[in-house]
């Protein structure tokens, strides 16, 4: 397969004014004829009018009037060239589609009997042939047709125009958007739905109709994506000044789809995870996901659609933007500092869970990638989550309000071009008067840096001397890396834990902030704090200021400390998170020294001999129990580092150890804190009607992690809490976590717990979903328990729900199953890669990732690994979504 480079950017030959199209739409063949308006580019050198078409059948093809014969135009390799084409031309095009044979769900598909789209990045050559690429924006009128009683609600972007009736039972829907667009933001929809709909006066006093459509029977779930949607809309307004520039705004529920939501304007597609919820079948972190996506997609439509990428190396001028943008609104809808805090640790913890590991691997890339075989395998963390950090690094350096300047400006500037993240940084630049020259390599360079922070404190002259050095080591394609230009926020502690006032050597006026934003450029820096009247204990990249690995050689008392004291509650969290980790890479160490021993004793017994950490408990009580806290807090810190974080932390993983210790660590602090949990259990019950908000949700997580805890010790009066919470509970969020405890403990009761809970929610399968990845990640599971589990009848490859729930869940969340020693969990994601491969690629490309790491393995397990990643590779017909992302594995 052929890679794309940035550097070979060229602009389009002919730009685009208008584009009608008419549908004929059949689930077997689907008509599509459109004319085009094109004139000559004068800002390009070529002349050929380039198409691109993807398994089409070509019916007709007419420019300005006239029929092209087949020497009159080139198609190959799924390119059409129209060479020697008018200055103007205005061309028509008649394509014949099968949606229903459209595994793929790109393009134009059908799910559970209705038709959807899926354009971006490059499903509209699935439609018809184009220029199907981001910088060509145009003026869209659709005319769809279908049979009025199998699809009886016709939409698509913008406006409806005209409606009415067809011979032979059939009908029509004319649409018109106002708004030029890239042909990734094309949608359309068909079929037998229902919707909730609201009108809303805007801030510009226009009126906007709210659609929310979903299949019939889903009513009832749809009440929370409605109300994330006015929240939205009323926050776009107020921290950015963006209103609504539609009259109606839609969005609609989908059971297939591969991604989490598209934001075509005016018309969102939603996976039906980000839309339904009601308390029975939603847990909180679905309510929460459910506002956070809604947001996203909302947001989008000015940071991606009314602004939009010039090409999609530059995805993350509006993903990682966007990204920002949602995590800000989640972050402002909480509406406490704490709740604030609790949200950027969960961003920070799936940005270390998945984004580190990706910037370590072999599909390292920098946030503005270089080249690309396949653009679906750069939908990534580090397209979107590094994205984001990289947009709130903005907001770090330049302020709130400076930052908002830089947005303001960007909007003046681009509004209606599709642009480059040199375009955005430029902005933010020029609005502040600032140079950002160096920051442009946090686009550039990949790889984690590193930031290696020591302290010298002199008691005479009151000074404290903070030495920062950077690295960021070598990733695929780049060896060398230049330093970045890192905001490290730093607080220092007195002796009882308060923040003491920040003087920098040579600035002016008295020490007032407690907290300074330094700005690391050079490979090492010195940083002198005067007037620091006793030694304090160092809180550095507070709020993790930037997305990098600090090193700093604190003391476990010092760890202990910050736990308690910290003003900053992420680097609070933090805190105990360091602590953690010694604790568990030690157990890790001796579970491993146990083994190689080769005494018979159980390891257990080996752990329970080696020093016992007073710290880390006495730590975590005082957390637990510090009513001062909220409890989404206290929960945070109670949840131990995953295995894969661990895993991260180790130069040569062994799962199976890090599992052993993680387990051994978690039993013995439900052992030492069993009051303590039981209490906490008791306070945070959230009796009478159940609410999704974040007060609410923190103290059921805090109440469901001390049951998890509690389950460990398979003690009958624990066992009997989750049996009665599991009976009794009103949510979907206690419901779930009863049956996690249960069927992660020796219950006797946990098969009949399963199968009760398969049958009250047999025909939800967003519940049924749950159901399966529960037992894909249960203790215990093993590869025959999933192989099991994907014979039964509720099972298919086919709806990427389904396969994430189980393949997925079990592949990438239980890490000592997946990677047992006899290498069987690698036949058998070797065998679903392949079965995935041939029905939907993009799907199958993300479960290839899994063995991304295969390298950092202990020898017997890499090379159970390679052999399986080989097995995949010599399969035949393999897409480039697979062999890209195995080539790169194995490279
Ligand atoms: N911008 C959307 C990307 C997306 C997508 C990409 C490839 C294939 C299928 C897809 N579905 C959605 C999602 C977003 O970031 O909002
Ligand atoms: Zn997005």
């Amino acid at each position: 397969p052929q890679t794309i480079y940035r550097k070979d950017y060229a602009a389009p030959n002919y730009l685009i004014d208008t584009v009608e199209m008419g549908f004929d739409l059949d689930p077997s063949a689907t008509r599509v004829a459109t004319r085009i308006a094109m004139r000559r580019n004068p800002a390009a050198a070529g002349r050929d009018i380039v198409l691109f078409g993807e398994e089409l059948e070509l019916v007709a093809l007419r420019v300005n009037g006239k029929a092209l014969g087949r020497g009159d135009y080139r198609l190959a390799g799924g390119v059409l060239t129209i060479p020697g084409a008018p200055a103007k031309a205005e061309l028509e095009i008649e394509t014949l589609t099968h949606p229903d044979k459209n595994t793929s769900l790109m393009g134009l598909y059908v799910s559970n009997g209705n038709f959807f789209t899926q354009c971006e990045a490059e499903g509209f050559r699935k439609i018809t042939y184009f220029p199907d690429r981001p910088d060509v924006m145009a003026k869209y009128t659709v005319m769809l047709r279908a049979d009025r009683a199998k699809y009886p609600v016709l939409l698509s972007n913008g406006n409806l125009v005209e409606e009415g009736e067809l011979p032979d039972g059939r009908h029509y829907a004319k649409w018109e958007d106002p708004f030029k667009k890239p042909s990734y933001l094309f949608a359309l929809v068909a079929g037998n739905l229902v919707c909730q709909e609201e009108t809303v006066r805007l801030k510009s006093g226009r009126d906007a109709l709210l659609q929310v459509w979903v299949e019939d029977g889903n009513l009832d779930k749809t009440q929370h994506a409605m109300d994330s949607l006015k929240n939205s809309i009323d926050w776009d307004v107020k921290r950015f000044g963006l209103d609504l520039d539609l009259d109606r705004f839609m969005i609609v529920a989908v059971g297939d789809f591969n991604m989490g939501a598209m934001e075509n304007k005016g018309l969102n597609i939603f996976n039906t995870k980000y839309v339904l919820a009601n308390p029975r079948i939603a847990t909180d972190v679905d309510f929460a996901n459910i506002e956070a996506v809604v947001g996203h997609e909302y947001f989008h439509n000015w940071t991606g659609n009314r602004v939009t990428c010039r090409d999609w190396f530059q995805l993350s001028l509006k993903e990682g933007l966007t990204v920002f943008r949602d995590q800000e609104f989640s972050a402002d809808m909480i509406g406490t500092d704490s709740g604030r805090a609790v949200k950027r640790i969960d961003d920070v913890r799936v940005l270390r869970q998945a984004q580190f590991p990706e910037d370590a691997g072999p599909m390292a890339h920098p946030v503005r990638p270089d080249s690309y075989v396949e653009i679906n395998n750069f939908y990534t963390v580090t397209v979107y989550e590094k994205g984001a950090e990289v947009v709130r690094m903005y907001q770090t350096l330049l302020g709130r309000e400076g930052f908002r300047k830089g947005m303001d400006l960007y909007f003046a500037r681009h509004d209606g071009q599709a642009v480059t993240c040199d375009d955005f940084r430029a902005a933010m630049a020029d609005a502040n008067k600032r140079d950002l020259g160096q920051f442009e390599r946090w686009y550039s360079q990949s790889g984690t840096p590193e930031v290696d922070a020591s302290a010298r404190y002199d008691a005479k002259s009151q000074t404290l001397e903070l030495t920062l050095e950077q690295s960021c080591p070598a990733t695929p394609g780049q060896k060398k890396k230049q330093p970045f230009h890192i905001p490290v926020a730093v607080g220092l502690l007195d002796a009882r834990g308060r923040d003491m006032p920040l003087r920098l050597d040579g600035a002016k006026g008295a020490a007032k902030d407690t907290t300074l934003v330094l700005e690391l450029t050079k490979a090492r820096q010195t940083f002198r704090f005067t007037g620091v009247s006793e030694k304090p204990v160092l809180s550095i990249l507070r709020g993790f200021s930037a997305p990098v690995v600090l090193k700093y050689d604190y003391s476990d008392a010092e760890l202990a400390f910050l736990m308690a004291h910290d003003s900053d509650p992420f680097n609070r969290w933090e805190a105990g998170q360091r602590l953690a980790t010694r604790r568990l890479l030690n157990l890790t160490v001796a579970v491993q020294a146990a083994r190689q021993s080769g005494h018979v004793v159980a390891v257990d017994t080996v752990l329970n001999n080696i020093e016992h950490d007073g710290a880390l408990t006495a730590a975590l009580r005082a957390t637990l129990n510090d009513q001062s806290l909220d409890p989404a807090f206290r929960e945070l810190a109670l949840t131990l580092p995953s295995e894969t974080m661990i895993a991260e932390q180790m130069e040569v993983i062994d799962p199976h150890a890090i599992h052993v210790a993680r387990q051994f660590l978690r039993r013995s602090l439900a052992r030492e804190l069993r009051e303590d949990l039981l209490a906490a259990y008791r306070a945070n019950r959230t009796p009478g009607d159940y609410s999704p908000d974040a007060g609410s949700a923190g103290r059921r997580a805090l109440k469901n992690v001390a049951l998890s805890y509690l389950a460990e010790l398979d003690d009958p009066e624990v066992l009997e809490l989750a049996a009665q919470q599991d009976v009794a509970a009103n949510n979907m969020t206690d419901r779930l976590a009863a049956l996690s405890a249960l069927v992660n403990s020796a219950a006797a009761g946990k098969g009949e717990a399963l199968q009760r809970f398969y049958e009250e929610f047999e025909a939800e399968a967003l519940v049924i979903d749950k159901w399966f990845t529960l037992q894909a990640t249960a203790r215990g599971a093993d590869v025959n328990t999933v192989r099991t589990l994907a014979e039964h009848p509720a099972f298919t490859l086919k709806n990427p729900n389904r396969a994430r729930s189980l393949i997925f869940g079990f592949c990438n969340g239980n890490p000592s199953a997946f990677h047992v020693a006899d290498g069987n969990g690698y036949s058998f994601w070797a065998e679903q890669v392949i079965a995935l491969n041939a029905s939907n690629p993009q799907v199958a490309a993300r479960l290839a990732r899994s063995l991304d790491r295969w390298r950092k393995y202990t020898p017997a397990l890499q090379e159970k690994m390679r052999l399986a990643l080989q097995q995949v590779a010599s399969s035949p017909k393999l897409s480039r979504d697979v062999s890209e992302v195995i080539t790169k594995a194995l490279s």
